[in-house]
């Protein structure tokens, strides 16, 4: 199988550095170098959010956000746990952001929450210390009722947090080379090229890591893919096109004790899946195809509407789409060429620790009416929970809507107990600060509320469907 040809690769360096723009996706018959973004290490990180542009459709270019110079997205910041990190961000918009750490368990005050807002112009200083596990985290803007539309246009980047456990494991880590992140997304534009980031839920046009059609070369050994939902509304099933078994090794809050072997795994908005794919058997030059297996899903599963126009349609609804083209290149010095057996060791709070139980209730007045939680829109004055420090609750979320939901709750990594609908799916094992959550389904977790206690500042909780959020599917609990 010949390789196909590298139509982008003369900007692929520029891609990298995060300055220009490739037209070249804006066909089927070519594909685009997968940007990587940069890493920023160290324990200070300056981040600057300002308005930029790409080239993503022949005619004009499209109105984009970015941090640090980027025309999409950010660097990723590597963090080692146990670091104080002194964190500065500008915002270099005309309109007010805030920065959330999406999975880190920070004070409330460095959250990054509605309740941080930098002002134009102003820069903000949070400082903490990183206690999670390795995992990779996100950063992204959280401003009440405008968090679809900067999320939309760009702004966000990757958090990789480095621990001893997983830098004793026999696991790939080269960045860019056998270790790569996949952001996904999509985007509808306008007959301007512009994105419609207030309307649509859903887009015509896959983008992972900004860029359609996108292509990235990988060695014949073990490779590593941590892969991050970023979409407004749809959900991924991902898998590849020749059926092969890949393995999770981790989710969005840390390692599992042992890979799990599958050909499928879903992804909701703001769910975080690490795959291992052993391509040590594949031929130099040949390729193969990670797809989302989105077609024939019943009502309510994101994406699975079957129209292709129109605020809940989209050119990519209910079928199989291409994710990401890999083509396999020779095996690196250094290749780790097996899966492990065994990763870390985890304890997780059983329903024996649990000191305190609540249930949130996910509804709607029927199609068209906001989704609220317990019958009430989110205001940001009413404090909706309010926890004791040190509580391992079971929270139990049931949603009598008409549609599924992806439900994040800040400040706490979690453990899946149970699915009304089943049992908790293997690929969901392991800590996690997201969850799918179908229609007529109760999930229910448990969490421990533990270091960070607030009288005045809360942490959120939310569908990270970002209209749904943008509606008012948000609540906000007091630790205290
Ligand atoms: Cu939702």
């Amino acid at each position: 199988m010949k390789a196909t040809s590298p139509v982008c690769a003369a900007s692929l360096s520029l891609v990298l550095a995060g300055l220009a723009a490739t037209s070249c996706g804006s066909t089927n018959s070519a594909y685009t170098a997968l940007p990587i973004p940069e890493l920023l290490t160290g324990t200070t990180f300056d981040l600057t959010l300002a308005p930029s542009s790409r080239q993503f459709l022949d005619g004009g270019a499209t109105t984009t956000y970015g941090y640090n110079g980027a025309s999409f997205w950010g660097p990723t910041l590597v963090m080692n746990k146990g670091d104080v990190v002194q964190m500065h961000v500008t915002n270099n918009l005309t309109e007010e952001t805030t920065t959330h750490w999406h999975g880190l368990h920070v004070p409330a005050a460095a959250d990054g929450n509605p309740h941080q807002p930098i002002a134009p112009g102003e820069t903000w200083s949070p400082r903490f210390e990183v206690k999670n596990q390795a995992a990779m985290y996100w950063y992204h803007p959280h401003v009440h009722m405008m968090t679809m539309m900067q999320l939309s246009l760009g702004a966000g980047g990757l958090i990789i947090v480095r621990d001893p456990e997983e830098a004793a494991l026999a696991l790939p880590r080269t960045w860019g080379v056998d270790d790569i992140p996949l952001v996904l997304t999509s985007r509808r534009f306008d007959a301007d090229n512009q994105f419609d980031v207030t309307t649509a839920a859903y887009g015509d046009y896959l983008l992972a890591n900004g860029v359609m059609n996108a292509r990235v070369e990988l060695p014949a050994q073990v490779v590593r893919i941590r892969v991050l939902n970023t979409e407004v509304e749809r959900a991924y099933n991902l898998g590849f096109a020749d059926g092969r078994t890949f393995f999770v090794i981790g989710n969005d809050g840390g390692l599992l004790d042992a890979p799990v072997s599958t050909t499928r795994v879903q992804l909701y908005p703001g769910e975080r899946v690490e795959l291992l794919v052993n391509l040590g058997k594949d031929a130099v030059g040949s390729a193969l195809t990670l797809q989302s297996f989105n077609g024939g899903q019943l009502f309510g599963y994101p994406g699975g509407e079957p129209a292709s126009s129109g605020n809940f349609g989209s050119l990519l609804n209910n079928k199989t789409f291409d994710v990401l083209r890999i083509v396999v290149t020779g095996a690196t010095a250094g290749a780790i060429t097996t899966v492990p057996t065994a990763l870390v060791h985890n304890s997780y709070w059983t329903d024996a620790d649990v000191t305190n139980s609540r249930t949130l209730n996910i509804t709607d007045m029927g199609p068209g009416t906001p989704f609220t939680f317990d019958g009430a829109g989110y205001v940001d004055t009413v404090i909706n929970q309010t926890i004791a420090l040190n509580a391992v609750e079971k929270w139990t979320i049931t949603n009598n809507a008409t549609f599924n939901h992806a439900f994040h709750i800040h400040d706490v990594q979690f453990k899946i107990v149970s699915r009304s609908s089943g049992s908790v799916g293997e690929t969901e094992q392991g800590w996690k600060d997201t969850l799918s959550l179908q229609r007529n389904e109760s999930v229910s977790f448990i969490a421990k509320f533990d270091d960070f206690a607030s009288d005045t500042n809360p942490y959120m909780y939310h569908c990270h469907m970002a209209n749904h959020e943008d509606e008012g599917l948000m609540g906000q609990f007091l630790v205290r």
